[in-house]
């Protein structure tokens, strides 16, 4: 079967617009909710400098993304509560695997889901490439609540960089040879959605973060 998302995209790279209907989207704030209700939003700090990032941030699954003075990585536990996190919710999990599917990865390995909040649109996440996994299968976004605008550039920090508007219900896929490349969110438009009562910008991304699949064995 051949989806339309896949012609005119450059390879790895898929954004899949309104894959997700309304009724879907709800079900995963209150998933988000029960989420954050034991593993709260945090505002992490940078590396070294301590700088406090932008926007907030919480985990599911076995393990999450979390920077600290020390360093970035991923861990078992919340840093604050020192809990586990919360487990993986199946239905992050299902369009994960099938957005995978979507550019050819079979088997997708759902073992993180780091959640990102912009609360406002003062909060952004500026130019970098995720490179704390120990695998590189693809990663998947899901955007929830107000418009925000993704900034994809190139392998190199000083590529040009192409906006895409991500709304409320779009999955984007990052694999093959656009999985190092470098992005960014900005622009967080208020007001452009009613799926959360206060406002603001969800990102879950769903990550395989250290297991390779049986077919990717060497
Ligand atoms: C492009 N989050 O958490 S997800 C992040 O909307 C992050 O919160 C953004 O970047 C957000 O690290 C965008 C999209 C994303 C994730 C990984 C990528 C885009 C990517 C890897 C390669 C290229
Ligand atoms: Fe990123």
């Amino acid at each position: 079967m051949i989806f339309p998302e896949l012609l005119d995209q450059p390879e790895g790279f898929l954004h899949i617009k309104q894959m997700l209907g309304r009724a879907e989207q709800e079900r995963l704030v209150a998933e988000v909710r029960r989420i954050v209700a034991v593993s709260p939003f945090f505002r992490p700090v940078f590396p070294r400098f301590g700088k406090e990032f932008k926007l907030q941030l919480t985990n599911a699954g076995e393990l999450g993304w979390v920077s600290d003075i020390e360093g970035l990585r991923y861990q078992r536990t919340h840093p604050l509560t020192c809990r586990p996190w919360q487990p993986m919710p199946e239905v992050f999990r299902e369009i994960a695997v099938e957005a995978a599917r979507r550019i050819g990865w079979e088997n997708f390995i759902a073992e993180s889901c780091l959640v990102n909040w912009y609360a406002d649109g003062t909060q952004s996440l500026g130019l970098h490439r995720d490179e704390t996994e120990k695998v590189l299968a693809p990663i998947i976004s899901v955007s929830l609540g107000d418009v925000g605008h993704f900034g994809l550039g190139g392998n190199e920090k000083g590529d040009p960089v192409e906006s895409h508007l991500v709304e409320s219900g779009d999955v984007m896929v990052m694999g093959g040879d656009s999985r190092l490349r470098y992005h960014k969110v900005s622009n967080i438009v208020p007001g452009t959605s009613d799926l959360l009562k206060k406002g603001g910008r969800l990102n879950l991304t769903i990550r395989t973060v250290t297991k390779r699949r049986p077919e990717d064995a060497r």
